[in-house]
C-alpha cells in the first residue's frame, strides 16, 4: 500500500489536525509543502487537488480529499481507528466535528491569526473573536467534566479536531485557565502514543 500523501503548511491548524491523526493511527505520510504566501494554493495544479484552494489536501491514490473534517472521518473508515464504535458513537464524533468547526475553530485561528500578524484587524474584531471562543470553551468545558474523551471510552477523531483547535489558544491569547476539563482533557490527549506537537509532526518542506 503506497503511503498517502498530506499537502499542507506547518503553521495551518488543519492541516495538523490531519497530521496528528494520521500520526496517532500510526500512519507514516508523504507531505508535500503548500506555499500560501506565494500563493500556491490558488495555482492550477493545487486547485486540481483542492477545488477551495485551501490547506489541507490528502491524497490516497487517486483520492483527492479536502476540508480537516472530513479527511478525520475518512481516516477513522480507512483504519478502523478513533471512530467511535456504535452507531451513535460515530454520530456523535461527526456532531462535535461539525460543531468545532462552526463555534470553535475560527474563533481560535481568527484572533491566533490577527496576534500572528497573518491578519490585520482591530481591537474590536479581535474581541468578538475571542467573545465567541469563551463561549464555546464553557460549552466543552462543561462536557469534560466527565473525564476521559469527548466520545465513548477511547480517544476518536473528535478529540483530535477539537484539539487541533485548543492547542492554538495560547497563540491566540486566550487564556485557558477558566477552562480547567479542557486542559485536563488536552493533558491526557497529548498522552496518548503517537501524539505530536505540530511543530513535530507536520514537516516545514515537502517530506517522502
Ligand atoms: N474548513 C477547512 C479550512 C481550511 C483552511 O482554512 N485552510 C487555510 C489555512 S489554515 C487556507 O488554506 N487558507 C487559504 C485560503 O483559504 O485561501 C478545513 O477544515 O480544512
Amino acid at each position: 500500500m503506497s503511503k498517502m500523501t498530506l499537502h499542507g503548511i506547518w503553521l495551518s491548524g488543519p492541516t495538523y489536525k490531519a497530521g496528528l491523526a494520521l500520526a496517532l493511527m500510526g500512519q507514516s505520510f508523504a507531505y508535500k509543502h503548500v506555499d500560501l504566501r506565494a500563493g500556491a494554493h490558488k495555482q492550477p495544479g493545487f486547485l486540481a487537488i483542492n477545488r477551495y484552494g485551501q490547506v489541507p489536501a490528502l491524497e490516497d491514490g487517486d483520492l483527492k480529499l479536502n476540508q480537516s473534517g472530513s479527511i478525520l472521518l475518512y481516516l477513522a473508515d480507512k483504519f478502523g481507528k478513533m471512530g467511535g464504535k456504535t452507531p451513535e458513537e460515530k454520530a456523535r464524533v461527526r456532531e462535535w466535528i461539525f460543531w468545532e468547526y462552526d463555534r470553535l475553530a475560527s474563533n481560535i485561528y481568527r484572533p491566533r491569526a490577527i496576534k500572528r500578524g497573518f491578519l490585520q484587524a482591530d481591537d474590536s474584531v479581535y474581541a468578538m473573536y475571542t467573545k465567541m471562543a469563551g463561549d464555546a470553551l464553557k460549552v466543552l468545558d462543561t462536557e469534560l467534566a466527565k473525564g476521559g474523551f469527548l466520545v465513548g471510552a477511547e480517544a476518536t477523531v473528535a478529540d483530535v479536531a477539537v484539539y487541533g483547535d485548543v492547542a492554538y489558544a495560547g497563540e491566540a491569547a486566550i487564556d485557558l485557565a477558566p477552562y480547567p476539563n479542557v486542559t485536563a482533557w488536552m493533558a491526557r490527549v497529548e498522552k496518548l502514543p503517537g501524539f505530536k506537537k505540530y511543530e513535530d509532526v507536520l514537516p516545514k518542506q515537502d517530506a517522502a
